[in-house]
């Protein structure tokens, strides 16, 4: 650096040596798949067939990774970057193997002319790389197809990382998305002492795919004033001129970093609380930056036209070829290589070594870091059992303890967040304030309860927020669960898909060292739903997430206490899934003890013969499965009818708490074997099956068993409302009542013979009509029933 601080002559040459490299290096991917170095006049058959790529944002990419080595390496930081144009995947290539790291990663992509050449060919191409950033990519931890996650993911890297700094590249496309924007209120819950900095540039390239972007649309005041709103402090680069723009840039870059460090600095070791405004760099420079100024007549430089392939017609247009010639031999190849295809001294002279650089960085692989979370012996928090279907809990309130006592075990490491919309007390898991407190940076009034600067439960009213914050807190090593409303899980329905393919991809990359599972809690579910009604009842998301990558993804459905504990232990042990638990938050019968509990989650799915009737000698005549609490419950209350009414009839009733086990086990790790099911749930006798959400899901999994023609489902059919909780079940069908009547309906001979019970059931649920309706609570016989026998 010069006297002034701001770089020398020499180091803005390096500077702009490294980014006239990275831009060959992009364009090279996109283009050739042969001739690296132009060493030979450049025909139709060095050119790749199909052209695949986005060269648009690349020049941007390739500044900031540029501009980010500068600082590293001046400033020894510990950084890592969120590239939110993850499509940018060219530049993001190149600056890996610009600084080594990709070669770190994959020897066989050696920094030479041999490497280059398969690292040009490799790139979208079969058998190659993704076009886009992705697992693949080292120093990635966000999967750059869906926009909109980048900062979130940006602030869950950077929390509990006092000593990181994430730089997060934001498109201004990007920045229009629904989850973008809620994430800027992110730095409402970053605490300067406990968690790093997050340094937000906003990329005003002023176009997406097809149109001008909003951001770079509206008067610089404007933005500036939306950008202060959001609590930040905007710093400007804009420009086309290369060497204005490296200046420019490297000194926003040294303002924001010496402000970042001043914020630290003072709650740090002044002990400020004043909330501070973070900087963020808003960057404009052209889209497709020397690139291609016009072709076939029309600009591209600088318009939406350079979004993906500016030159389409290599191969067969002279023209094309001529121009894509000129262009790669614009960037002055031999001072940028040497006659072995290596950088040359001047390309790598500004960049960072070892773990520093952002290809390496081991928070970028955080399964690296993970240390395995402290869980207490689940005897501490167990609820005791004398008999089945006696006594009650609120299971989540339990969890609520045993995640307390987490809290606190990592009070000093900080690795354990608990995120959620809004939602920790109403689902029931407020222990935990007894070790942390909700983080907090915003003002505080004395009537608050709970909120603290450097609290671990984080809630922000989105689901998108949370779900980016948790994803990368997880990718960056750390352990965490997400407690949602089971309805309103649905708004990351395709966030979950982006991750459960980085996570399904990454176990397939043995240099990716496995992170912590993302767990879900669904609680407020769908059948108590008593404050609310329709609006907040739809148990569809796991549906959606078992159509995902077998291998990641697992469904808990623990129909009490103990076996919530249970699957809550295996869960925070476990790594590289997507866990999804449904459990509720109303009273619930304790059905199985510790042991038992455990057992059966080791199972997965069992027969509870204290509950049927079989004394070995002969097949069962119908089977009760159930999965989920609520239904559980309901078949629990049919088996009991069943013994009143129809002794001789022998039951057999099985519990599903992994829904997974339904499934083949050629389709699941934890998928049946048919001998299994076969043994379980026989091969011809009917199945009448309880089951927490929608009914078809049970269908799907069990299709191929021989018993399947038997097997009869009941669950949710969108008959929702605010009514009592045993109405929910009624007017769904799946009550005590109905379940009986399916087993009179369905097993050979009782038809006739239980033509009676089958009518006192039918009056049961007239009886239940009325009653509800006059007293507005549900029949005493229901709401006191507990299981007798
Ligand atoms: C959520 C989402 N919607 C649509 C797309 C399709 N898409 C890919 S790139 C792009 C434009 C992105 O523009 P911007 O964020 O400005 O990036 P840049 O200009 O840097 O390429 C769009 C709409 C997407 N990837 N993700
Ligand atoms: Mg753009």
């Amino acid at each position: 650096m010069s006297p002034s601080g701001l770089p020398s002559e020499q180091e803005l040459a390096e500077v702009d040596a490294q980014w006239r490299a990275a831009n060959y290096l992009a364009v090279g991917q996109i283009y050739l798949m042969s001739n690296p170095l132009l060493r030979e006049p450049l025909r139709p058959e060095h050119v790749k067939p199909r052209l695949l790529g986005h060269w648009g944002t690349s020049p941007g990419l390739n500044l900031v990774y540029t501009h980010l080595n500068r600082v590293i390496k001046a400033r020894d930081l510990n950084a890592i970057c969120i590239w939110g144009p993850g499509h940018g995947g060219p530049a993001v290539l190149a600056g890996s193997w610009l600084d080594g790291s990709y070669t770190r990663t994959y020897p066989d992509i050696t920094r030479d002319e041999a490497g280059m050449a398969k690292l040009f060919r490799q790139f979208s191409f079969p058998g190659g790389v993704p076009s886009h950033v992705a697992p693949e990519t080292p120093g990635s931890i966000h999967e750059g197809g869906e926009l909109g996650y980048s900062l979130s993911h940006a602030y869950g890297a950077a929390l509990d990382n006092p000593g990181l700094l994430v730089a997060c590249v934001i498109g201004d496309g990007e920045a229009e998305t629904g989850p973008l924007a809620a994430s800027w209120h992110s730095n409402k819950f970053l605490d300067p002492v406990t968690d790093g900095a997050v340094l937000p540039i906003l990329q005003l390239n002023g176009y997406k795919i097809a149109n001008p972007a909003v951001l770079a649309r509206i008067p610089q005041a404007e933005l500036d004033e939306l950008l202060q709103g959001y609590g930040h402090e905007p710093i400007h680069v804009t420009g086309d001129d290369p060497r204005a723009v490296h200046q420019d840039m490297a000194a926003a870059m040294d303002r924001a970093l010496t402000t970042i460090a001043a914020i630290q600095r003072a709650a740090r070791t002044e002990g400020l609380t004043a909330r501070p405004r973070w900087p963020v760099i808003v960057l404009r420079t052209p889209k497709g930056w020397t690139g291609p100024h016009e072709v076939d007549g029309v600009p591209v430089e600088g318009t939406w036209r350079a979004h993906q392939v500016p030159l389409a017609e290599v191969r067969d247009n002279p023209e094309h070829l001529r121009l894509l010639d000129s262009w790669l031999r614009s960037y002055g190849i031999e001072e940028l290589f040497d006659e072995h295809g290596r950088p040359r001294e001047q390309v790598l002279a500004c960049l960072p070594r070892g773990e520093r650089r952002l290809g390496a960085n081991p928070h970028a692989n955080g399964g690296l870091l993970t240390r395995d979370l402290p869980i207490p012996p689940l005897e501490e928090y167990a609820v005791d059992l004398d008999k089945p279907g006696t006594g009650l809990h609120e299971p989540t309130r339990v969890l609520g303890g045993l995640l307390e006592r987490v809290m606190a075990d990592t009070a000093e490491r900080r690795d354990f967040r608990l995120v959620g919309p809004d939602e920790t007390a109403s689902n029931r898991l407020q222990a935990v304030y007894g070790a942390t407190g909700k983080a907090w940076q915003a003002e505080l009034l004395p009537t608050d309860e709970h909120l603290a600067r450097d609290g671990r439960v984080m809630e922000i009213l989105s689901e998108h927020t949370c779900q980016g914050w948790l994803e990368g807190y997880l990718l960056t090593g750390r352990h965490g669960l997400f407690s949602c409303y089971e309805a309103f899980v649905h708004i990351v329905d395709s966030m979950v898909n982006q991750h459960i393919k980085w996570l399904r991809t990454t176990r397939h990359l043995p240099w990716r060292a496995p992170v912590p599972s993302l767990n879900y809690l669904l609680t407020s579910h769908v059948w108590r739903q008593d404050h609310n009604g329709f609006s907040h009842q739809d148990p569809g998301f796991v549906d959606h997430v078992l159509n995902k990558s077998p291998e990641a993804v697992r469904v808990y459905m623990p129909p009490d206490t103990n076996t919530l504990l249970a699957t809550a232990e295996h869960v925070l042990r476990s790594r590289d899934y997507v866990n999804v638990v449904v459990a509720g938050k109303q009273p619930c019968f304790d059905w199985l003890t510790l042991d038992e509990a455990r057992a059966h989650c080791a199972r997965g799915a069992g027969i509870w013969e204290w509950a049927g009737t079989e004394d070995g000698t002969r097949e069962p005549d119908v089977v009760l499965a159930c999965a989920g609490d609520v239904p559980t419950q309901e078949t629990l209350a049919a088996a009991d009818l069943l013994r009143r009414h129809l002794p001789d009839l022998t039951v057999r009733v099985v519990n599903v708490v992994d829904i997974a086990r339904l499934l083949p086990a050629e389709e699941h790790p934890h998928g049946m074997p048919d001998r299994e099911y076969d043994a379980l749930f026989t091969r011809d006798k009917p199945v009448i099956f309880a089951y927490h959400g929608y009914p078809w899901l049970i269908h799907r999994l069990a299709y191929r068993r021989a018993d399947h023609p038997h097997l009869h489902v009941r669950g949710y059919k969108e008959e929702g409302t605010t009514t009592t909780p045993f109405d929910m079940v009624v007017r769904n069908d799946l009550d005590r009542y109905r379940l009986v009547m399916d087993v009179i309906d369905r097993v050979p001979g009782l038809a006739v013979r239980a033509a009676a019970v089958r009518q006192q059931m039918t009056d049961a649920r007239t009886r239940h009509h009325s009653w509800i309706r006059e007293h507005g609570v549900d029949l005493p016989e229901v709401a006191q029933w507990t299981w007798p026998h």
